[in-house]
């Protein structure tokens, strides 16, 4: 009988510890399942001067991306999602912080330039970093460094690392301004002591070369590429720079092997923090002046430069991707991948980007580029992407990369203070592909205010003299001294100016912009 209790007793043991542990599992299972999706790995693919047209899955014909496609095909793909700004510098302060730019006066900025984000600011790194996530910020920055002169031979700080980022490896201002050298966290990357780096702007490019380094002024026939006046600084790589640089001849760039050195750095990041939540922040220096991508990719496209650099953009991206796939982390991450500002053609180089465009339109159905206050200054390419989670489609609903923050935020269940990330809204849904109610009202940020209130969009006037971006980037800009206001239902193209007829919305318009640009 003891022995029968016994194994009764055993036996009860048994199920009760199959039980025990099938529960326990199974929670395991749902908790391991939640926390994955309470903290995707998150990756922003960010591409620099890339226009709505310029991609397959956005209609391009003449450079083949099939790896944006594949996101497009396996993600939301937006067809109304805007950059904050028409250009570089405002646009990634808005994405970093959640802030519009015009609140820090962030403008583009020059090679010298100092941090316009002040370390202790809530930003979309520091709050990852908050909750767990390893950060890393590799590419292209233009955000400042330093707070006033920065010695480049010395620790070079405040930077990326003061404002959230555990890793950084940077190009620290552009491709087409000095330094032309990389920043791996504080340091100067290859730099000899014995050849100290300097750098120096001037307004004027003909005023005296300060260094040694021959310019594009004084030796032309150095050049890959011509270049104007503005760009003929100093030649590093046999290419000229906005600026002049001393010293530093052993930590050059070599422009054809940019985006492979950066490629290189992101796969490393990922490969070391496959285990744990991590956020990588990957803007790349294409298609940005100088494009010269590596000589494989030359004639990928054939549209010379600059199409070949987006092939190479494209390249990247499929690397990526392939490397989620090959850790089996591509259904823990969540990728975004979008660009800075629309496009433009001759941006400073001869770079024969005009000449082998043929019909090709990087701004596809829309009018303007970079630098412009019609939509396609900020309206760009913009894809997300997390594979079991994120479903296909194509969503029409308004959004701007201002509201990554409070999204992301949301995403990982982060309650942040009301007066942190104050621009961005919680597009969680949209992103997520759950939802296609964006936003009502989104500014867009140019050399002026642009507005959209649902299909309506306003252009504030500006005193200033904006011809130069029509004139010498043939880009429409959009800016005058008249108001302007376009029902993109019926005009997506703002080719008819409806200021002087739809007097009461014109009126609704200026004062919704009054409200947010806090003007009398
Ligand atoms: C402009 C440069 C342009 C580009 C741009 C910044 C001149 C004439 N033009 O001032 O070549 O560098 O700044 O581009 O200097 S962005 O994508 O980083 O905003
Ligand atoms: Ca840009």
């Amino acid at each position: 009988m003891i022995s029968h209790n016994n194994f009764i007793t055993i036996d009860i043991f048994k199920v009760y510890s199959v039980i025990f542990f099938a529960i326990l599992c199974s929670s395991c299972t749902s908790e391991t399942n939640n926390s994955v999706r309470e903290k995707p790995n998150i990756i922003v693919l960010y591409a620099d001067d890339l226009g709505y047209g310029d991609v397959g899955a956005y209609g391009a014909k003449y450079v083949k991306t099939p790896n944006i496609d594949y996101l497009a095909k396996n993600g939301v793909k937006f067809t109304d999602a805007h950059s904050a700004s028409a250009t570089c510098t405002p646009s990634r302060y808005s994405l970093l912080t959640g802030s519009y730019a015009f609140r820090r006066k962030a403008t583009v900025l020059p090679g010298d330039a100092s941090l316009i984000i002040t370390p202790g600011t809530m930003t979309l790194p520091s709050m990852l970093q908050k909750n767990g996530y390893t950060t890393a910020v590799i590419g292209k920055w233009h955000l400042g460094l330093g707070n006033e002169t920065v010695d480049w031979n010395k620790k070079v700080a405040p930077g990326p690392l003061e404002i959230g980022f555990d890793y950084s490896y940077l190009l620290p201002s552009t491709g087409d301004r000095v330094p032309s050298v990389f920043l791996e966290n504080h340091k100067v990357v290859n730099l000899d002591k014995t050849d100290p780096l300097e750098i120096s702007f001037t307004n004027d490019p003909k005023q005296p070369n300060p260094y040694k380094r021959p310019t594009g002024i004084t030796h032309p026939e150095l050049l890959k590429q011509q270049a104007d006046e503005q760009h003929s600084g100093s030649i590093i790589n046999g290419i000229s720079r906005i600026g002049f640089m001393g010293g530093g001849i052993s930590a050059e760039i070599v422009d054809e092997n940019l985006n492979d050195v950066l490629l290189k750095k992101a796969v490393d990041f990922i490969n070391q923090n496959k285990e744990h939540p991590f956020f990588l922040y990957f803007p790349f220096h294409d298609i940005h002046v100088p494009r010269v991508p590596h000589p494989r990719f030359k004639g990928k496209s054939t549209m010379g430069p600059r199409g070949d650099a987006i092939a190479q953009m494209d390249w990247t991206v499929g690397q990526i991707i392939s490397t989620l796939k090959q850790l089996g982390i591509e259904k823990q991450t969540m990728i975004i991948f979008t660009s800075d500002n629309g496009p433009v053609l001759n941006d400073g180089y001869e770079d024969e980007a005009v000449e082998r465009l043929k019909d090709h339109q990087p701004s596809g159905i829309l009018r303007g580029g970079k630098y412009s206050a019609f939509e396609a200054g900020t309206r760009v390419p913009t894809i997300s992407y997390w594979p079991g989670t994120i479903p296909n489609k194509v969503s029409s609903a308004l959004w701007s990369q201002v509201d990554l923050c409070s999204s992301i935020a949301a995403m990982i269940n982060y309650k942040v203070d009301e007066h942190k990330f104050i621009d961005s809204q919680n597009m969680q849904d949209v992103i997520l592909g759950t939802s296609e109610v964006g936003r009502d009202i989104m500014l867009q940020e140019s050399y002026t205010f642009g507005l959209r209130f649902k299909n309506w969009k306003y252009i504030k006037p500006s005193s200033k003299d904006y011809r130069w971006v029509d004139e010498d980037k043939g880009i429409a800009s959009g800016i005058d001294t008249i108001e302007k206001l376009y029902d993109l239902n019926i005009d997506p193209r703002e080719l008819r100016n409806q200021a002087n007829t739809e007097i009461e919305k014109l009126q609704q318009m200026r004062s919704l912009l009054k409200d947010i640009i806090n003007e009398d």
